[in-house]
């Protein structure tokens, strides 16, 4: 087991069956693992749960060799099924007091937020991180709320300096310096790692803007 949280490493990575040019999910996962990326979440919308429960089964044992962090989202059931370290949720999914009351103490907990209304809940809530997005514009999440911009990060960085964040939604590597620039340490690129045909090459480049 590994609990690494947000600004604990650099980048978060979510796989994305659609965007993986056909390659499988534990072809693509292996290929992160390989680049160094230390947090790894399995997000799937098409498969059944049977189906889902089989990936997540070969993606905590490609995680857990490679010391990192795996998180299911959505579903609490095949976390605690695979013993993964964390689960993530959304703001229309159960309550993160009742995740908490199903997962136990120890189970991290994510939940994404749109807006600070949403991030002071989270802090009474006591989860254990927060997405802060979608900065940009993005095709990879249906019913994704407007961009929230650069006003929303900065709000998080301001007021929330104790809760470890990811930001997300429409980062590439050509916006992730600015991304960096505003205060976040740990950044999500879903179609930017798992879409790119050299996924590790894309790893490494998304990790040289961060850096500078
Ligand atoms: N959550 P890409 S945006 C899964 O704002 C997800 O909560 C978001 O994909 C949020 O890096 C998003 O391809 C998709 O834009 C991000």
């Amino acid at each position: 087991m590994a609990r690494i949280l947000p600004g604990e490493t650099d980048i978060y990575a979510i796989t994305d069956s659609r965007l993986s040019l056909g390659r499988g999910v534990e072809e693509v996962a292996t290929a992160l693992l390989g680049a160094g990326v230390r947090i790894i979440q399995y997000r799937e919308k098409r498969l059944k749960a049977g189906a889902m429960l089989a990936e997540c089964v070969a993606l905590r044992r490609l995680t857990r060799d490679a010391g990192a962090c795996f998180i299911v989202n959505d579903h609490i059931d095949i976390a605690l099924l695979v013993e993964a370290d964390g689960v993530h949720i959304g703001q229309e999914d159960l309550p993160p007091r009742d995740v908490r009351r199903l997962v136990g103490p120890d189970m991290i907990i994510g939940l994404s937020t749109h807006g600070p209304g949403q991030a002071k809940a989270a802090l009474q809530a006591g989860v254990d991180y927060i997405g802060v997005g979608p900065v940009f514009a993005t095709q990879t999440k249906e019913d994704v709320v407007d961009p929230v911009g650069f006003e929303y990060l900065d709000w998080v960085v301001k007021n929330c300096p104790a809760m470890p964040f990811v930001a997300i939604g429409g980062i590439k590597e050509h916006n992730v310096s600015d991304v960096v620039a505003h205060g976040a340490r740990c950044c999500c690129l879903v179609s930017e790692l798992v879409g790119a045909v050299d996924v590790g090459g894309a790893v490494a480049a998304v990790r040289r803007r961060m850096a500078r």
